[in-house]
């Protein structure tokens, strides 16, 4: 019992030595506090969340139609235009029937010419398809003194004309005895009382077209 007293004691002797050895030689290693160290790397993305909840629906968007301010700007544009029409009108640069648009470049030109300056205008040469309308070309015919082609051409069957697309004719105002070309008049000029005539298309006419 003595010995394994005395043996405890030693190893308790033993382990407080070396402890406070090893303090010791901690203290001693210990030296002035070094700068903080660089952060770490960025840890890996975190799991995806949870979804979450389906917002409320937004508010319908207001149709044109229905916004004051739009339709504000829609009648000044429109009154804007108007007037400007108007002033076109007023000297005659212009005639307008019902939603056609006539005009003229006030200069000469064979047919084939005034359909590519019409159509360079967007629009097509002048087509009088009533009466109102064949003196809103007349109206030019007459100021210019210069008789005008019309938007007309001989179909295959000699005498029977057609609007450049191929469609029948549904208005005519041929001059008494007209057209009798029978096949070698291929095109159709207003005379200056707004009459029609078939007539070769080489000749010099009045650039009129529909807008
Ligand atoms: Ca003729």
């Amino acid at each position: 019992m003595v010995s394994s007293q005395f043996v405890l004691l030693v190893v308790t002797a033993a382990v407080f030595l070396t402890t406070s050895h090893a303090e010791k030689k901690c203290v001693g290693a210990t030296g002035p506090q070094g700068p903080p160290g660089r952060n770490g790397l960025p840890g890996l993305p975190g799991p995806r969340g949870e979804q979450g909840q389906k917002g409320d629906p937004g508010q319908a968007g207001q149709s044109a139609y229905q916004d004051p301010e739009l339709q504000s700007k829609f009648k000044e544009f429109e009154h804007r235009i108007s007037r400007l029409e108007r002033a076109m009108a007023l000297n005659g640069m212009i005639v307008i029937v019902g939603d056609k648009l006539f005009a003229t470049t006030e200069k000469p030109d064979d047919f084939d010419n005034t359909v590519r300056i019409c159509k360079a205008a967007h629009g097509s040469v002048a087509t009088p398809a009533n009466g109102k309308e064949n003196d809103a070309v007349m109206s030019f015919v007459t100021k210019f003194n210069m008789y005008t082609y019309l938007g007309i051409t001989e179909g295959p069957i000699p005498g029977e004309f057609q609007f450049l697309n191929g469609a029948p004719l549904n208005y005519t105002n041929w001059y008494m005895g007209e057209p009798k070309g029978k096949g070698a008049e291929k095109c159709v000029e207003m005379y200056l009382d707004g009459t029609w005539n078939d007539k070769i298309c080489s000749k010099s006419r009045l650039t009129v077209c529909e807008l």
